[in-house]
């Protein structure tokens, strides 16, 4: 009884919800006017200026309609917390057809009247029009090329546990980092270097373009807990990124590795346990992912596409899944490893198999490629599509709705709604989750 009560009210938050959902996108004003929000570079030092423009590059004078006066305010992100708001910054109110209106924002809360704190903001228009920009701020001791001409400069002068942040720009580097530190790049498709090698725990290396060439994009040896994302490795002819030693508990997530020769995307090589390899693309490698000799590495979420060969596995307790393998060759796995979460595999463009209870998992040929017990049938691409066929709608609702309260010994347990922390129950973090996406198709 109490579990029909509490679906009850589940569905009807639900309907509260897709209703919300429904009147902001029926209340948003179409964006018929062609105005620009920019900020004039992507990532801030802690202190410096942000330099926001709105322009006006439609052939119409456009009239602010809102609040007055100021068309913009500046958020938090994902918190969403204000922190500039609708004061006199401008006193304009309307904008000539190729005009644009500047404003320098000195990083200022007005709330608290103090500086605000290192992070991602979101600058957003306060007019409907649906205009928004994302920026960052970060806490740097060192500024390349402002303080050091070089990034090995600037690496070799830092102290533990510094922020090196490196402004756009090609650096003919090949750097080698051997103390703790974070090296940012202002933006990942314009700061650009050879490669880089990390002997030291507890090192971000993020916004880089790395043109490896005859070298390693980037190569982690003895590393413990560092943390590689958001970059680019678009040419390297063996490695692109390889833990080659002895490196645990790292996080290698959202790079994109490029073609090459006749190279191997991302590399575990000896002794190179419990790391996450999450949300990367790797296309045109010899082999995608090649693990020699390391276990216990979580590799899902990637996206593996036009490769040689999809995976070469020679360790075991690894787990690979929710991973595209998309045009992507052969697998070899010589060791003791799972290809599934418990209920969702991997996709795979060959496979050819049939799903009669339409879950989205295949029931037929299994284990494909002699590995995978659940073969999605559609690629994995958002955790809200439950049933996986590529768009999260009612019957995705429905399903989490019917498992929620559950927990793997419950009857009406269904592993695939369970889908956000904390793992193992189907509660309303399950539940919102789902119908923050619906709507969302392909
Ligand atoms: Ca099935
Ligand atoms: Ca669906
Ligand atoms: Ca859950």
């Amino acid at each position: 009884m109490r579990r029909v009560a509490s679906a009850v009210m589940v569905t009807l938050l639900l309907v509260y919800v897709l209703t919300l959902t429904f009147d902001i996108q029926s209340g948003k004003a179409e964006p018929e006017v062609y105005l620009l929000l920019e900020t004039d570079k992507s990532v801030y030092k802690l202190g410096e200026n942000v330099t926001i423009t709105l322009a006006n590059n439609s052939d119409e004078t456009i009239p602010w309609t809102g609040r007055f006066p100021a068309p913009w305010d500046i958020f938090t992100y994902p918190e969403n917390k204000c922190v500039f708001a609708a004061s006199p910054c401008f006193c304009i109110f309307e904008l000539a057809s190729g005009e644009n209106v500047t404003y320098t924002w000195n990083q200022s809360d007005w709330y608290t009247i103090s500086p605000v704190e290192p992070g991602t903001y979101e600058v957003r228009d306060n007019q409907a029009w649906g205009l928004s920009e994302y920026f960052k701020i970060v806490d740097a001791e060192v500024v390349v090329p402002d303080n050091y001409p070089t990034i090995q400069d600037a690496i070799n002068a830092a102290n533990e546990g510094d922020t090196i942040f490196v402004r756009n720009g090609t650096y003919d580097e090949y750097l080698n980092v051997t103390q703790s530190l974070a090296v940012l790049g202002e933006d990942a498709q314009c700061t650009t270097a050879i490669g880089f090698e990390i002997y030291a725990d507890n090192v971000v290396l993020s916004g880089f373009t790395m043109n490896a060439g005859s070298d390693v994009g980037v190569v982690l040896s003895n590393s413990s807990q560092c943390n590689v994302s958001n970059n680019i490795v678009s040419f390297a002819a063996f490695y692109a990124i390889c833990l080659y030693q002895y490196s645990s508990n790292n996080h290698i997530m959202n790079n994109r590795i490029l073609s090459s020769v006749a190279g191997f995307g991302i590399s575990l090589m000896v002794g190179c346990n419990n790391n996450t390899i999450r949300r990367n693309s790797i296309s045109q490698q010899q082999a995608a992912i090649y693990i020699l000799d390391s276990h216990n590495n979580t590799i899902d979420g990637n996206e593996l596409t036009d490769n040689e060969g999809a995976a070469y596995i020679d360790g075991s307790f690894n787990h690979i899944y929710r991973n595209n393998f998309v045009n992507s060759g052969e697998v070899a796995d010589w060791g003791e490893n799972t290809w599934d979460n418990g209920c969702e595999g991997n996709y795979w463009s060959n496979y050819n198999g049939t799903d009669s209870d339409n879950d989205g998992v295949g029931d037929t040929y299994l284990p494909w490629e002699g590995v995978d017990n659940y073969p999605l049938m559609n690629p994995y691409w958002n955790p809200g599509d439950i049933d996986h066929d590529l768009d999260v709608d009612i019957f995705d609702v429905v399903r989490c709705g019917s498992a929620y309260g559950s927990t793997p010994s419950s009857p009406n347990w269904n592993p695939h709604c369970d889908i956000a922390e904390p793992y193992g129950i189907v509660d309303i973090l399950d539940i919102v989750l789902v119908a923050g996406n619906y709507g969302e198709s392909w």
